[in-house]
């Protein structure tokens, strides 16, 4: 356990002149020249001193650049055999879906499919599965134009049992409100209209069998700010006014369970040029069948919840982006403990705009690198960290706060290389975005606060 790492290539590399340092884009390697023909080697007593078994628990790195692969028969590209003799004992075959044979001789061995990206295992008869990869994103094509009626600021996909798939989108304009969509024929389409007062964000959440909508909103009403909780009407199918919630310029709503309780927590923004107020966590009650306060907590300028568990614990993280004087702030994460949220940890992200979280286990490994990768990349007050994954990690950058995001870019985690940028998309003033996926394929729709036109593209997996 205390073995430190070792360069195997070091100690087999040819003699000077048979080799030659290449980059390849972002990475170095050396190149063999051809007249290096015999495989490279080296004795393994070099490195197991002391020690008469192979260690039970080892990791392999390997980085192979090859132009084309042939399909050899029984080629490896590394191998340990036993001195003197020849005979193998393990060793790594690669191909392009090509299956080497698997029989009593390979027990053992080890085969990477370069062209499916698995590994598997010779048990003597067949290969089984070591790892095998999820499908990965291959690239993005323009799938569909949607012109919302203004700007919008938020779009909220989910689904009806029964009716089909749905997206809410948060429109600028007060006066032409806000339109939901319906997933009909391939393509969104207009369901039905909502009038709504600067709508920030749509929230979708059940209680039992019961659909609602929230919508962070202004509504002057009775000479209060209030947002505006929509149910779902089955025989009319159509969203219905339901109840509304006093609010301070919300800009968010999280919904969400504890022990079969249900919750809905606002982000007040400010009240008139206040930022420092309470936001509010609203609890289900079964038999009034409202939402009734339960606790607030004091932010700045909040501008994003988010809900998510780790373990038995639950935890509320608050998006903090401005207290009046600076927007260099801390963003707060709550846990829940004995009925209600403490305090758990700040965390100092310049303006955060707001969270992406899952899954949340690995959620508690992120957190030191947002502040690192904002460190790295040099950025100023105005950015902003959002965190989402996508089958593995992946952080959102994005740029110029309040107005509008200039580009997306998707950085995915990869362990041992940290945040790794994999796919940036140009977009115009892009401010949100949902994936999904229906009878058609996988679906990235995203949203712009600059112009009316929302964009829905198709991800095509490999
Ligand atoms: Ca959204
Ligand atoms: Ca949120």
């Amino acid at each position: 356990s205390d073995l430190l790492p070792l360069d195997l290539l070091s100690k087999a590399l040819p003699p000077p002149g048979h080799v030659r340092m290449v980059q390849s884009k972002g990475s170095r390697g050396l190149r063999l020249a051809s007249a290096v023909a015999a495989p490279l080697n080296f004795p393994a007593s070099q490195i197991f001193t002391n020690c008469y078994y192979f260690p039970s628990e080892f990791s392999l790195v390997a980085t192979v650049k090859i132009q084309t692969l042939r399909q050899k028969t029984n080629e490896y590209i590394f191998s340990v055999v036993r001195e003197g003799s020849d005979s193998l004992l393990l060793g790594l075959r690669v191909s392009k879906n090509h299956r080497p044979p698997c029989s009593r001789p390979e027990q053992g061995q080890l085969w990477f499919n370069a062209q499916g990206k698995g590994l598997f295992i010779c048990d003597g008869l067949t290969w089984r599965t070591l790892l095998q990869s999820k499908q990965r994103l291959d690239y993005v094509e323009d799938y569909q134009d949607l012109y919302t009626r203004s700007e919008t600021l938020d779009v909220e996909v989910f689904s009806i049992p029964s009716e089909g798939l749905f997206m809410a989108a948060a429109n600028k304009d007060s006066r032409s409100g806000s339109g939901i969509y319906r997933w009909t024929n391939a393509s969104f389409q207009l369901y039905q209209n909502i009038s709504t007062q600067e709508a920030r964000s749509w929230k979708h959440f059940t209680i039992d069998d019961k659909i609602f909508l929230v919508v962070a909103a202004n509504f002057r009403e009775a000479g209060s700010e209030r947002s505006v909780i929509y149910q779902w009407h089955r025989r009319r199918r159509r969203f219905v006014r339901y109840q509304t919630l006093e609010t301070h310029t919300a800009q968010d709503w999280e919904a969400f369970r504890i022990h079969n309780h249900s919750f809905l927590v606002v982000a007040n923004h400010r009240r008139d040029s206040n930022h420092n107020i309470h936001s509010v966590i609203y609890r289900w009650n079964p038999d009034t069948k409202l939402f009734e306060v339960n606790q607030t907590l004091l932010t700045s300028g909040a501008y994003d919840w988010e809900f998510f568990t780790v373990g038995p614990y639950h935890f509320l993280v608050v998006a903090n982006t401005f207290d009046g004087r600076t927007t260099i702030i801390s963003s707060t994460i709550y846990v829940w403990l004995d009925g209600s949220f403490q305090t758990f940890q700040s965390i100092q992200v310049s303006v955060c705009l707001s969270f992406r979280v899952s899954p949340p286990s690995a959620f508690v490994n992120l957190l030191p690198s947002w502040s690192e990768m904002l460190h790295q990349r040099g950025r100023n007050q105005s950015s902003v960290i959002n965190a989402c994954v996508r089958g593995g990690f992946q952080l959102r950058a994005e740029e110029d706060f309040y107005s509008q995001v200039t580009s997306v870019c998707d950085f995915r985690w990869q362990g041992y290389e940290g945040f790794v940028p994999v796919h940036s998309l140009p977009t115009f003033g892009c401010r949100d975005w949902e994936d999904f996926s229906t009878d058609e394929g996988s679906f990235l729709i995203y949203s712009s606060a600059k112009s009316r036109l929302s964009k829905v593209f198709k991800l095509r997996n490999y």
